[in-house]
């Protein structure tokens, strides 16, 4: 009842907000949150699926697209820009089509002193895998793809096509994090429990590792498991793998730090009635295959409890596939500072939440971007941009 009350307040005030209702507050009240809308950016320029946009640390003057065949494209930080060019292509070992590809790419923090960059794909070669590998940056001023200069950290092997996670992003403690899927298929029907749930799996589970040995990787201190052997080779292991940060994922698509509060925001995609948005804790796990949302599924678990009920959720009638965003911390729309902003890939909406949102927001109608979302991203000034799976770049502007 109360989750229905604050699903309607909710829209009440962004109706308010659409009509011009924020003139009548008295001088100084709070402005009502905002009303969102997309202005296309970079207009020169359209890219061949893209599924990830984002910066180098501590510099404004270029942007890097992450495409799915295996190119990472980059451009001037011009309005105008008229071409990009390629900063890496692995395409030849990157298996692409539906949910399979060069998933996701993460600079490492004190790039390019430390010149290492991280990226996410799926290979073919011999049976379907995840890498996390890591590249240099080369004399030409691009990444060395060389393969013998690529350094693997870590092979997981996916038993479906579908379901590869393949965000990865440095945290604010230095340690890189990277969301894995269940493996694939539906309802998670792997083994008694799924992999979700099984701790001896990196599948479904948001990873934590160190990178800073020349070889291998280290295992920070608190990870639930650590101690134990790492399950590097395949993803599996004879006792609980020490990579594991969280668990109970269906397929994490998009995750970002809160850059001022430090706090772990989530989009996992649902099965075939819920999206939902989480807030991670270390240890914390949230829910499949047990749960879809807020929702009991009736699959059997295992007994990893405490599981976590999601922040907010929305149903068939909003959207199909969620896509996570960012806490809103730029300056060109205040009504939205400190605010929660994610969107659905298939039917467009964007929504925006409080960063203390609880018990479970259900979600209502949103604003109709038009676009399929396949990632946001966030420049250094904090302001919020979507991609468009069909090709554009859009930055948020507020009403
Ligand atoms: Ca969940």
């Amino acid at each position: 009842m109360s989750l229905r009350r604050q699903g309607a307040s909710y829209l009440a005030v962004l109706l308010a907000a659409a009509c011009g209702g924020g003139d009548d507050a008295p001088p100084g009240a709070p402005q009502p949150p905002p009303v969102l809308r997309v202005a296309r950016v970079f207009p020169n320029l359209t890219f061949s699926q893209p599924i990830a946009l984002l910066q180098a640390p501590n510099d404004a003057s270029r942007w890097f697209v992450v495409e799915q065949a295996g190119i990472v494209r980059v451009f001037s930080n011009d309005p105008q820009a008229t071409s990009s060019t390629v900063f890496a292509d692995i395409s030849s070992r990157v298996l692409a089509g539906g949910e399979l590809g060069l998933l996701g790419m993460a600079f490492h923090p004190d790039f390019p002193t430390d010149p290492r960059v991280f990226l996410n794909y799926t290979n073919g070669d011999s049976g379907l895998v995840t890498r996390i590998s890591e590249f240099r940056l080369g004399g030409s001023g691009n990444l060395d793809t060389a393969p013998a200069n690529e350094r693997v950290l870590l092979t997981i092997n996916q038993p479906e096509a579908n379901h590869n996670g393949g965000h990865l992003a440095f945290g604010p403690d230095g340690f890189l994090y990277i969301g894995m899927g269940d493996g694939g298929g539906a309802n998670d029907q792997h083994g008694a429990i799924g992999n979700a749930q099984l701790m001896t799996t990196l599948l479904g589970k948001m990873l934590r590792i160190d990178v800073t040995p020349a070889s291998g990787y280290d295992i920070p201190p608190d990870n639930p498991f650590e101690g134990n052997a790492t399950c590097h080779l395949n993803g599996t292991g004879t006792s609980p793998c020490p990579e594991i940060y969280a668990s109970g994922f269906r397929n994490p698509w998009r995750w970002s730090f809160d850059r001022e509060t430090d706090v772990l925001w989530l989009g996992d995609v649902g099965q075939g009635a819920l999206e939902e948005i989480d807030r991670v804790t270390l240890r914390g796990n949230y829910g499949w295959r047990c749960f879809e949302g807020a929702s009991p599924t009736g699959f059997p678990c295992g007994s990893e409890a405490p599981l976590l009920p999601p922040i907010a959720e929305y149903g068939r009638s909003e959207g199909a596939a969620v896509t996570g965003g960012y806490v809103y911390r730029g300056s060109a729309i205040p009504g939205l500072q400190g605010r929660y902003v994610f969107g659905d890939f298939v039917s467009g909406q964007l929504w925006h939440i409080a960063a203390d949102t609880q018990p479970t927001l259900r979600m209502s109608t949103g604003f109709q971007s038009g676009l399929n979302i396949s990632s946001f991203a966030e420049d250094l000034a904090g302001e919020l941009y979507v991609v468009d799976y069909g090709g554009g770049l859009y930055r948020l502007t507020g009403n």
